[in-house]
């Protein structure tokens, strides 16, 4: 298996060297690829040091899977000239989640559509991914009718520039700013860019992908994302309404016995799930499980998962392990 990392000095291509290494995936080249001003420089995999190759160097080794995590353009630019030289692509960026022709995975709910005809897989944003992960089993059982969900997202999810930006108000120096404002003791509802429709671009990712992934257009989502100074982790307060009422000690029993989810959820002694204990897992962690008493058929969960891993790296490491294992490169 050759299998290249584009953008394998950024921070999720860190981590995917990392998963890939715990999880041991069986590679015979391992290409590592990124910009301009990386290549010639070496990056440490599995305890060896690899020296980075450029974009169109690492087309022509023919690598069988890329994973990619090097931002939307160049994944608009350069996937489809590795998936005409027989490469799978596996995307981490926003640029093909939405488009018709290409799949967004979760393989726990949905690997099972991928056939070898897939080239370009998309890889959902990270909140989106650790809220149908939690809601996925439920859906099959009671089947959503609307979710209302508040995300409290980490500033790992910006990139290093916020961990920077927080980094410096703590130290009290000026430098540059990831944000409008200071994230120090703040709470910045703005993830990603505003759209027309006064949602922002990271509101309406858990919005349509949530549909897309789901499977089912009829399911209504609102959201309202928020920047929180924590360094690892998102958060999401999820309120969600089924067709069908629900028993919550059933509800319990599915997310237990749902793989890649773990209920936190023991109030009597403070057991719930919080970022600082998330971070650095591969699960998504489900707890404050407990019945909307104000109207019918409805649940509240706070779900918390690691941004990087299960949020990004590892569901992409996921993706390929499911087309290696299912023959489909
Ligand atoms: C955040 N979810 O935390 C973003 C980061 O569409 O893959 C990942 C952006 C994306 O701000």
């Amino acid at each position: 298996m050759k299998l290249a990392v584009i953008g394998v000095t950024g921070m999720v291509g860190e981590v995917m060297r990392k998963v890939l290494d715990e999880r041991q995936f069986k590679i015979t080249e391992f290409i590592p690829v990124a910009s301009q001003r990386s290549v010639g420089k070496t990056v440490d995999f599995k305890g060896k040091a690899y020296t980075i190759i450029s974009l169109e160097d690492a087309v022509a080794r023919q690598p069988d899977i890329a994973l990619f995590s090097a931002g939307g353009e160049t994944s608009l630019e350069w996937a489809p000239k590795f998936a005409a030289v027989g490469t799978t692509v596996i995307d981490n960026s926003s640029a093909w989640r939405m488009d018709a022709s290409k799949k967004l995975i979760v393989p726990e709910i949905n690997a099972q559509t991928l056939t070898p005809s897939d080239k370009i897989i998309a890889n959902p944003n990270c909140s989106t991914i650790q809220m149908v992960m939690a809601l996925a089993p439920l859906h099959k059982k009671y089947k959503i009718k609307r979710i209302v969900v508040s995300t409290y997202q980490s500033i790992s999810g910006t990139g290093v520039k916020a961990i920077k930006q927080l980094e410096n108000e703590l130290a009290g120096v000026k430098g540059e700013m990831a944000y409008p404002y200071p994230i120090n003791k703040n709470a910045i509802p703005h993830c990603d860019v505003f759209e027309e429709n006064g949602y922002t671009k990271e509101e309406m990712k858990l919005i349509r992908e949530t549909q897309k992934i789901l499977d089912d257009k009829t399911i209504a989502v609102t959201a309202t994302a928020v920047r929180i100074p924590t360094s690892g982790g998102h958060s999401e307060a999820i309120n969600v309404a089924f067709e069908n009422d629900f028993d919550i000690t059933e509800v319990r029993k599915l997310l237990h016995a749902t793989p890649g989810v773990t209920v936190q959820d023991n109030t009597d002694v403070n057991v719930y799930p919080m970022p600082i204990y998330a971070n650095g897992k591969d699960d998504v962690f489900v707890g404050r499980i407990r019945r909307d008493e104000s109207q019918p058929n409805t649940l509240n969960l706070w779900v918390v998962s690691d941004n990087l891993r299960k949020g990004a790296a590892t569901n992409t490491v996921q993706i390929a392990e499911y087309l290696v294992e299912n023959n489909l490169v």
